[in-house]
């Protein structure tokens, strides 16, 4: 049976598992902290979670599993068959996860974990924020979907990195930089999903777990 390797406070491990759960795939999963262990390098070569394992082997890279994921189990398509309409998912998630989280990814220690960050590197932070959460506005759809009236696997990143970065970006600068979109009501409304409402019951139970570990020396 195929495994979902990581924790649950993790976007990237949820928009895997979100997948899974909307497809049906039969899953299960093993807790793993990024620790950056001899262990884990040996599993994940950056040391980086979500890494699944299946009979065939193991893979990390969550959008690549996405796509092993939709090619290994058909049933309940989260892409259109039609190439271009797939494309444009796709082209959405790249834009969300390069040009949005991967960007607001350097806010998260200060903006959760109490860590520092430069004037000079929040203020190149929120420049380049600016400019690509403007870009992004032209390119999503929330019709009601990210990418128009499916679900697809575009969703399942909108649902948990959109959030996120509105979250950092109030936290660092005072102001919600994604509050010119209806991310709100959209994660509300996925949020209805029985799905999605076990990604979310799933994360805060491992938010607990996580608090209660000793910091890394
Ligand atoms: N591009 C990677 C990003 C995954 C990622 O950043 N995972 C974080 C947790 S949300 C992680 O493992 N961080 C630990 C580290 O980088 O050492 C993917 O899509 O899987």
């Amino acid at each position: 049976m195929l495994k979902l390797c990581g924790f649950a406070l993790s976007n990237y491990y949820n928009k895997v598992k979100l997948a899974l759960l909307e497809k049906g795939v039969a899953f299960e999963e093993e807790l793993v902290w990024a620790d950056r262990s001899p262990a884990l390098l040996a599993r994940s070569p950056l040391g980086k979670i979500p890494f699944i394992e299946t009979e065939a082997g193991s893979l990390c890279e969550s959008q690549v599993i996405m796509e092993y994921i939709e090619q290994a189990y058909p049933q309940q398509p989260l892409l259109p068959a039609d190439p271009y309409a797939a494309a444009k998912v796709r082209e959405l998630i790249t834009f969300m996860e390069l040009h949005l989280e991967l960007v607001a990814r350097e806010l998260y220690p200060k903006a959760f974990f109490g860590g520092a960050l430069s004037e000079e590197s929040q203020a190149r932070v929120q420049k380049l924020l600016k400019r690509n959460i403007a870009a992004f506005t032209k390119m999503a759809k929330f019709s009601p979907y990210i990418a128009g009236n499916e679900f697809t696997i575009a969703d399942c990143a909108a649902f948990v990195h959109l959030p996120l970065i509105g979250i950092a970006t109030k936290a660092v600068f005072g102001e919600d930089m994604m509050a010119g979109l209806p991310v709100r009501d959209y994660a509300r409304m996925i949020g209805e999903r029985p799905t999605a409402q076990r990604v979310n019951a799933d994360r805060k139970a491992n938010q607990e777990l996580a608090a209660q570990r000793k910091p890394a020396s």
